[in-house]
């Protein structure tokens, strides 16, 4: 009797596992991924700039639209590389990171082929940048990518760098000549200030605010979705808009683990990336674009901005903001000419080709 009751018992455990076995075979068939807790992704600057913020908003959309299996969590200030900025694109490739949301210029060490946005006077305006991203060369940053072992999912922005400093107002090369000037440790940008005769000095962005505060250095080059957050008025009075080049954003992740994802997955996070870069995008330009930026924010984010107009916002914070005139504009392009045309030679021939050819379109 008692050997019958424990041989149903069996009978009814060994029913109940076949059940839970076939009911998470149903859920999850084979060959579905299993997803991670958390996907790191790294970024460069903090949650209050707009690049930040389009990292925010990356993660919140990937999350929504693969129903909550995805789940990107933001690292800052470069935390996950100790702040070594230009060692992203390699701790994706690696596997070591996820997924970043960088800029060209911090990607430039493992993709050289970035730095066809830091050509000196180059591109300078939106309708330029546009073409090339949109374009063969922003085809053939990605493929590049792509051989490296990461994914280019869409574009961000950090915008048309100006310079900034606490001596004088620059409005010609000679300017420029002995100021100690921060740059990020990516050999064209000391190519363009020793060109210039400066004195350029490269250092993480996670060193640079305080050598802002410290007066070690006499100024620096960023954007405005830079220069706000850091409220870089207080350190330098003098701002030159010059747009000379500009560090588009790209999200990125690490190819092994995105050839693993299902499609339906890929598809919600390239819709993610694609949308928070629109989004990004436009917080950068808003304000410098006329209305255009802050309508797309308006319209299809419901978002208004803070501070709508950078360059008064500056101005009404005591910065002597310059624009350059064409003339003034053609000296230092001129006294750039050098380092342009060695860094068109490394860049290589086929890749400038397929820049001038997106310019003319
Ligand atoms: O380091 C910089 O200057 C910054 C914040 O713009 C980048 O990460 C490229």
């Amino acid at each position: 009797m008692k050997k019958t009751l424990f041989g149903k018992a069996v009978v009814k455990w060994a029913a109940l596992c076949l059940s839970v076995c076939v009911a998470a075979f149903l859920a999850f068939p084979a060959g579905a991924a299993e997803f991670k807790k958390e996907y790191k992704m790294q970024l460069n600057v903090g949650p209050t700039f707009y690049w930040g913020m389009g990292a925010v908003k990356f993660a919140e959309l990937a999350k929504a639209k693969t129903g909550g299996k995805i789940n990107i969590k933001p690292y800052f200030g470069s935390s996950l590389l100790k702040g070594a900025q230009l060692k992203s694109a390699q701790l994706v490739a690696n596997g070591v990171i996820d997924c970043a949301l960088e800029s060209t210029i911090n990607i430039s060490p493992v993709i050289p082929e970035c730095n066809i946005f830091s050509l000196p006077f180059f591109i300078n305006t939106y309708e330029n940048l546009d073409k090339l991203e949109n374009g063969k060369t922003g085809k053939a940053v990605f493929a590049a990518m792509d051989k490296k072992g990461i994914v280019g999912l869409a574009w961000g922005e950090n915008g048309f760098r100006q310079v900034t400093n606490s001596k004088r107002a620059i409005h010609k090369p000679e300017d420029v000549k002995g100021l100690r000037l921060r740059v990020v440790g990516s050999p064209i940008f000391i190519d363009i200030f020793r060109q210039l005769g400066a004195d350029p000095v490269d250092m993480n962005w996670g060193d640079a605010v305080t050598a802002f505060q410290q007066g070690v250095v006499d100024g620096q080059e960023n954007p405005v979705g830079v220069l706000l957050p850091v409220q870089i008025w207080q350190y330098h009075k003098y701002a030159t808009f010059w747009n000379y080049l500009v560090d588009p954003l790209i999200f990125y992740w690490n190819k092994k683990e995105w050839n693993a994802f299902p499609k339906d997955i890929q598809k919600a996070i390239k819709e993610a990336a694609l949308e928070a870069g629109e989004y990004e995008r436009a917080l950068c330009r808003a304000g410098l674009d006329g209305e255009k930026s802050i309508n797309i924010l308006k319209t299809k984010f419901n978002y208004t901005m803070d501070i709508p107009e950078p360059v008064k916002h500056m101005e009404a914070k005591g910065t002597t903001v310059t624009f350059l005139t064409d003339e003034e504009r053609n000296a230092f392009i001129a006294a750039t000419k050098p380092v342009f045309d060695k860094w068109v030679k490394e860049l290589g021939a086929d890749l400038y080709g397929k820049a001038t050819a997106d310019l003319k379109k």
